[in-house]
């Protein structure tokens, strides 16, 4: 490869004759990955060789959100100096991939986990593999037209996907009742920091056995001539983008069950070709993680091709499969708990729905043949019931472990959502606390703050270890410390700053509070109540209740599923906010408001590392855990939240006092729940009335959608599926506007905001998905 970084422009010569001054963000992006995918080949397929010879665990997930590679790529290789430098010789710079799309294949947190759950088994040494889809349009664009928000098709290789590398010899059949399918799988490295260990993740894409009927073409029936390559190609076609209700279509059926049968085909057809057609032992050298319900099925084609193809019994074949499977349940609600129709599922899949009453028969019959103790939990652990499938209990009944994300969700799960299942089979339920990894989420989004503690540290070994940031404790009270990490801060805000201004247009002053709430638009999450507070602040600002308040912008990121009217409404609502609060020169000194437009990935490794302030406010008992949550205390933020999710471990980890904890906790809202009533304390507080009010008196105008109106009955009155103000917005209310305004209060304080600050971030070890992957591969995967 003569001297190797040469390789560049030889590529960009050959592919593009090109030279790298001339070169564009997607040719010079298609030259780097290609020297990358050169150099790290051998590596590639030696880990591959050995992996073979050991037990080994695959993530099937339907969701992969890696966003960006390259960067990643080149940091985990340790090649960015060299790279940048080559290419600043050459009048160019890495930071001209700042072009390059995200690789959206997910939602929110379920597809990022999985993300950082591979990168951190590759870094650690752990033999995990993922198996998902290779959407051709991920997660939609997201743009504001006049403060609404717009979907655009996300058609993220348009310009190329060099990090993918298309098996054609691998390919499989995917048989569905009168169509069959190829599932083409495409290999992404996913490199281990420092290159030496590289697995793999391997997306399914969609095609048709013939790509073009060449007879009904000559018919100059054009449409039908392609019709089976569309049919075919409609299922990698596109991401769902709910994250939290299944809308039961057919096509994510066959979404689910086209990548569960490629992969586990996969293994099965690799195991064969190495061990022969004998399955005693394939329990004991491949273990499977369902990342939630959504790959299920697995369980049933596992069983399917035992049986089918291997002419083995129901009974050895499913001992076989509940040994291999394990299950993690990312959700409680109710909502997103799918419940398949079970005559549409048998109208796409006949003979696995077939296997599934078999499975649904041996449960019944083995909780039957348990006593009463157990016969008592039949009905709630029922797969079959009411016309529908409970893919939850066909997760839980076909795995060997159960496990939630953080310790208040396993909680619930044990003693409400499987409860049942609980009572019958205590012994697999365990917890395993989400993690972010370090990498992606300190070193390469703010290595500002990465230097500054690998100096304080005297080595980096934290890349690796980031427990060891424990030790650098003994800095919290040295004010040149606390100094220069408040300095680092500043940096990372400035360089946001100057970000927002040129995608939004709006100016957010870097010596103003950064208060950040990015994920998901979702009610639960509650972005809602922090629009409140900032009516309620800038109320308080014109009518001067509220003094020196120390500056402070309120950040947003969010996407709301394209169905979910309300979360569309709440995101108007912000916007409307910040038109009325960022253009009154009474008050835009003091309060600023910015909803990012198209939050992603790549943009929260701009808004995590320069955020102030964590909000993390979802109701008690119904976020399962975060990792936002963790990316900004690793990044310096405290956290003003509520005893909910993970929140609950970083307040154990970093010191309650270090944070900004507030409002019920789950047993509060338990014990609320039969009386509660919104509309008393509405009543009885002028001012929630004022903000509630400004939704419908004309001080905010939601262009006559009746969407504000819709958002303050559904505090007050409800609606026929929820009662009024289902997620406490108003119980809370006080106690996060005084745990808030005392946040923004310290702020101004070092040796007071910097130092709780600079304690999340040396007290954040336990949150690298390091750990986290650890625990799964000692405990549920023995690899
Ligand atoms: C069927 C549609 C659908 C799609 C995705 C339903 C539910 C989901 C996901 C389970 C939603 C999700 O992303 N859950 C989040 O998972 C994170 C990783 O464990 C947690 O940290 C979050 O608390 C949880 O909301």
């Amino acid at each position: 490869m003569g001297n190797h970084l040469e390789f560049i422009s030889e590529i960009l010569a050959s592919d593009f004759q090109k030279d790298i001054k001339s070169a564009t963000a997607q040719e010079l992006h298609q030259a780097i990955a290609t020297y990358i995918m050169a150099k790290l080949s051998d590596t590639w397929r030696e880990s591959e060789e050995k992996q073979r010879k050991g037990k080994r665990a695959f993530y099937f997930s339907a969701e992969f959100l890696v966003g960006r590679a390259v960067y990643n790529n080149l940091l985990a290789m340790k090649m960015t100096g060299e790279v940048n430098e080559y290419l600043r010789g050459a009048g160019a710079d890495l930071s001209a991939l700042e072009e390059i799309e995200d690789a959206a294949l997910g939602n929110g947190g379920l597809g990022r986990l999985a993300a950082c759950f591979l990168d951190s088994a590759a870094t650690v040494g752990c033999p995990l593999d993922g198996y998902g889809i290779r959407y051709k349009y991920g997660l939609f664009e997201q743009k504001f037209e006049d403060g609404f928000q717009m979907e655009c098709c996300d058609n993220w290789t348009r310009f190329g996907d060099p990090w993918s590398v298309r098996r054609e010899a691998e390919a499989v059949d995917v048989v569905f009742a009168g169509q069959t399918v190829r599932a083409v799988p495409y290999d992404m490295p996913i490199i281990g920091y420092g290159g030496e260990q590289i697995n793999t993740l391997r997306l399914w894409q969609s095609e048709a056995p013939v790509d073009f009927d060449f007879a009904l073409f000559n018919d100059q029936k054009y449409d039908l001539a392609v019709r089976e390559k569309n049919r075919a190609e409609d299922i990698s076609r596109v991401l769902y983008p709910n994250d939290s209700s299944d809308g039961g279509k057919r096509l994510r059926i066959r979404q689910q069950y086209f990548f569960c049968s490629a992969s586990v085909q996969d293994i099965v057809g690799k195991h064969v070709a190495q061990h022969g057609p004998d399955f005693g032992n394939f329990a004991s050298l491949y273990a499977v993680q369902l990342n939630d319900t959504h790959p299920t099925v697995a369980i049933a084609e596992l069983i399917r091709i035992l049986m089918d193809d291997y002419g083995m019994s129901f009974e050895e074949s499913f001992v076989v499969a509940k040994k291999t499977f394990n299950y993690t349940n990312h959700t409680v609600m109710a909502e997103a708990l799918e419940k398949w129709d079970l005559r549409l599922y048998k109208s796409e899949l006949p003979r696995i729905t077939e296997i599934i009453r078999l499975i649904d028969k041996r449960m019944t019959n083995e909780f039957k043949a348990g006593g009463t103790e157990t016969a008592q939990h039949t009905a709630a652990c029922r797969i079959l019931k009411n016309g529908q499938i409970n893919m939850a209990n066909l997760a839980v009944y076909g795995s060997s472990a159960v496990n939630g994300v953080a310790g208040i969700h396993t909680e619930i799960l044990k003693n409400d959502v499987l409860k049942d299942w609980y009572a019958v089979r205590p012994q697999v339920f365990r917890n395993k606390t989400n993690g972010v990894t370090q990498r992606r989420w300190l070193l390469l989004c703010n290595p500002e703050l990465s230097s500054f503690l690998t100096k304080l540290l005297g080595s980096d070994a934290w890349i690796t270890d980031l427990a060891l940031l424990g030790s650098l404790e003994k800095y919290a009270d040295d004010p040149e410390v606390l100094k220069e990490f408040r300095a680092i801060k500043h940096v990372k805000k400035e360089q946001l700053s100057s970000y927002i201004e040129e995608k939004e247009g709006i100016v957010l002053p870097a010596d103003f509070i950064f208060d950040v709430q990015i994920k998901r638009l979702h009610e639960y999450k509650r972005q809602l109540l922090n629009a409140f507070s900032i009516l309620d602040i800038y109320f308080g600002l014109k009518d001067k209740s509220i003094r020196d308040f120390t500056p402070t912008a309120f950040v947003f990121g969010a996407k709301a599923a394209p169905g979910y009217v309300r979360a569309k409404g709440i995101i108007k609502l912000i916007n409307e906010i910040g038109r009325l609060v960022n253009s009154d020169p009474e008050v835009n000194g003091l309060i600023r408001v910015c909803f990012v437009q198209n939050y992603n990935v790549s943009y929260a490794e701009k808004l995590v590392p320069a955020s102030d302030l964590s909000e993390q406010i979802s109701t008690a008992g119904t976020e399962a855990a975060g990792t936002g949550n963790m990316k900004q205390m690793m990044n310096g933020a405290p956290t003003l939240g509520t005893y909910d999710g993970a929140n609950i471990e970083i307040v154990e980890e970093a010191g309650i006092e270090n944070n900004y904890i507030f409002g019920a906790r789950v047993e509060d809202i338990a014990a609320a729940k039969d009386t509660y009533d919104p509309m008393k304390i509405y009543k009885s507080s002028r001012r929630i009335a004022r903000i509630l009010d400004a939704l419908t008196d004309g001080t905010l105008d939601d262009g006559d959608t009746g969407v504000f109106a819709e958002l303050k009955s559904s505090i007050l009155e409800g609606a026929s599926w929820h009662k009024p103000d289902q997620y406490f917005l108003l119980l809370d209310f006080e106690s996060y506007m005084e745990a808030k305004l005392r946040a923004i209060g310290e702020y101004g304080d070092d040796a007071v905001f910097t130092r709780k600050a600079f304690l999340n971030t040396v007290r954040s070890g336990y949150f690298s998905s390091d750990r986290t992957i650890r625990e799964y591969a000692e405990d549920i995967w023995k690899v």
